[in-house]
């Protein structure tokens, strides 16, 4: 009697433990989307090179904070938050731009900074610097400070125009002016990643919400 009483509590603290444990693993795996990190893809048709393709959204219900948009669905948002990239290698990244846009409040972020070349092409054309009055987001990479590791990548991603608002809540999106640019990564390193428009929405400018909160306008790369 008392020792089958002692199983069934034994069992059931069992079984707790279990769920517990499930449970957990659950909270874990619904943070990965915000934890993964993007691989560049090697090129077949260039030696020691990968293509990394992003996307920038005026909200985020599309890409790394899940189909529900995460805690702020409303935020301007990259698709991706961690990038991961040889070392040694032309990374040669696309970005589908979505988003509208407006003044820089530093014109220094028009031009093309860092690429192959100096150059990046915006919707096919070649270009060294767009509109400072029309810009979207930027996509500005720099070592850590006190890292040792230096690089310096900055990119312009104009407004997108071509008619049309994000329709917030389902996820779909305007045509995006696409910007395609390469740059060469060195030793590994973990290197940081953000944006120099004023996107952010509320205190400093727009310099709050999404351009102040880690994971919506900012992230790292990660050389290895
Ligand atoms: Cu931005």
């Amino acid at each position: 009697m008392y020792r089958s009483r002692s199983v069934v509590t034994a069992l059931a603290s069992v079984l707790l433990g279990g769920a517990a444990l499930a449970l957990a693993g659950f909270a874990l795996a619904s943070n990965t989307p915000h934890q993964k990190s993007l691989q560049c893809v090697a090129d077949a048709t260039m030696a020691n090179s990968c293509n990394l393709s992003m996307s920038t959204y005026g909200d985020s219900l599309a890409g790394q904070h899940g189909p529900t948009g995460g805690p702020h669905p409303d935020w301007v948002s990259y698709s991706n938050q961690n990038l991961s990239v040889p070392a040694n290698t032309t990374v040669n990244v696309t970005i589908n731009q979505y988003d509208s846009g407006g003044a820089l409040n530093n014109a220094f972020f028009d031009q093309v900074m860092g690429t192959v070349g100096g150059t990046a092409t915006f919707n096919g054309v070649t270009v060294t610097h767009v509109d400072p009055n029309n810009i979207g987001h930027t996509f500005t990479l720099r070592g850590i400070p006190g890292s040792g590791s230096h690089i310096f990548v900055s990119v312009p991603l104009p407004a997108d125009s071509k008619g049309g608002v994000v329709k917030i809540g389902a996820g779909v999106y305007t045509q995006p002016n696409v910007i395609t640019f390469s740059f060469k990564t060195g030793s590994k390193g973990v290197y940081e990643w953000n944006c120099e428009f004023p996107c952010g929405g509320s205190r400093e400018g727009q310099f709050g919400q999404a351009m102040s909160t880690f994971g919506y306008m900012s992230g790292t790369l990660t050389v290895n």
